[in-house]
């Protein structure tokens, strides 16, 4: 019985988040542009029209990319992929400064930070730094899982920014439908295991 009630233990802290960030919903604007996001969740893009892209680069070089950092392309640029998204695992808490890196945009303040340091360099700041920085574009894209279909519900998300937990799930352990249901994989075999766990531990519970 110990070991079971482990594995449950196990299995809820292994249940990530997916965090939503809206790419120029109407205006040069990536928002929630102060995101805060633990390991193991996963960063959802949605694209709004108007040659908009992500791009993770160093906060001492606005609008710049780093060498390893994600890049999610040009996406949605003339509306023809409204449910298009890019997804990028955040594997530790590190600050990641993140920019759209078509020219002006940057510049005009479309920029975003996921865990910013407790103290000092604020998205303020990489915002004013930007306003005279020049524009780089990575020349791949990398880092991420491009969806042209999103997270399978095929709606952006209302509001601004909301922070939603990730979708559950049910407990037979049916796979979602669609491309993106690839995303959730991990998630839904661990809801599995749930599933077993809890069928095998009410079995043996029965027996006694
Ligand atoms: C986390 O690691 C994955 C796999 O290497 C990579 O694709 C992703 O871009 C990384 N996340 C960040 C924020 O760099
Ligand atoms: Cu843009």
């Amino acid at each position: 019985m110990k070991s079971i009630l482990s594995t449950l233990a196990l299995v809820a802290v292994a249940s990530a988040a997916t965090i939503d960030v809206k790419v120029g919903d109407g205006g040069l604007t990536i928002e929630p542009s102060t995101i805060n996001a633990e390991q193991g969740d996963d960063v959802v893009f949605h694209f709004w029209p108007g040659n908009h892209d992500v791009a993770a680069g160093p906060f001492d070089s606005p609008c710049s990319p780093s060498n390893n950092g994600f890049y999610s392309g040009l996406i949605n640029t003339d509306g023809s992929q409204p449910d298009a998204t890019f997804t990028v695992r955040i594997n530790n808490t590190n600050p990641i400064w993140l920019y759209c890196t078509t020219r002006g945009h940057c510049q005009g303040g479309m920029s975003a930070v996921i865990n910013p340091p407790p103290n000092g360099n604020t998205i303020e700041d990489y915002k004013a730094a930007s306003e005279n920085a020049n524009s780089v574009r990575p020349q791949q894209v990398r880092g991420g899982i491009f969806n042209e279909k999103g997270n399978g519900n095929g709606a952006k998300p209302s509001g601004s920014g909301a922070t939603t937990p990730s979708s559950t799930p049910s407990a037979t352990g049916a796979a979602g439908t669609g491309a993106a249901s690839a995303l959730f994989t991990e998630e839904t075999m661990l809801f599995n295991v749930f599933a077993a766990v809890v069928a095998g531990g009410a079995g043996f519970l029965g027996l006694l």
